[in-house]
């Protein structure tokens, strides 16, 4: 059997990271703790770098500019949608996540997706730091893993 697990892999590379504005609370904290992770891992902070747009709509773009750039190994979205009391929600998330995956796809560049789509505020403070872990942490974890994965597959 031949397998490939890449879980624990530590290597650095140029990153890009967008994030979005639009609940700012949170946000802030999942870049905060993307940025730790990235640290602990031994980035220098000129492999980093962080694309700030209003809202996840406006994510998909950004990253595409990023990719067509040539100039990153991996793309991180960060930002929170939060449901409301109209189905805007529902479009957020729609576009903001088949944005993401076609971006990586067509690309061919690892985008992982560290978009929060949460019912409440609480559930999302839960995601970045809280009782739930830290959601930009684990978005940095799975780059790594998956650009040390890509460049063996
Ligand atoms: N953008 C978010 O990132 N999160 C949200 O929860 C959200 N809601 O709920 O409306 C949101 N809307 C703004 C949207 O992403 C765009 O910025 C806006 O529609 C302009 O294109």
């Amino acid at each position: 059997m031949r397998r490939f697990n890449f879980k624990d892999k530590k290597i650095t590379f140029p990153i890009g990271i967008v994030v979005s504005r639009f609940n700012e609370e949170v946000t802030g904290k999942l870049l905060a703790g993307a940025h730790q992770r990235l640290q602990e891992l031994g980035f220098d902070e000129g492999q980093i770098t962080v694309v700030d747009v209003p809202g996840a709509v406006e994510i998909p773009i950004a990253l595409q500019r990023l990719a067509e750039s040539k100039e990153f190994d991996a793309l991180i979205a960060l930002g929170a949608v939060i449901r409301g009391e109209t189905s805007h929600y529902d479009y957020v998330c729609n576009l903001v996540s088949l944005g993401c995956q076609q971006i990586g796809l067509s690309l061919k560049i690892p985008v992982i997706f560290g978009v929060l789509t949460t019912d409440n505020e609480e559930q999302a403070l839960d995601r970045c730091g809280g009782k739930h872990g830290h959601k930009g942490k684990d978005a940095v974890d799975a780059a790594c893993e998956m650009v040390a994965l890509l460049q063996t597959l």
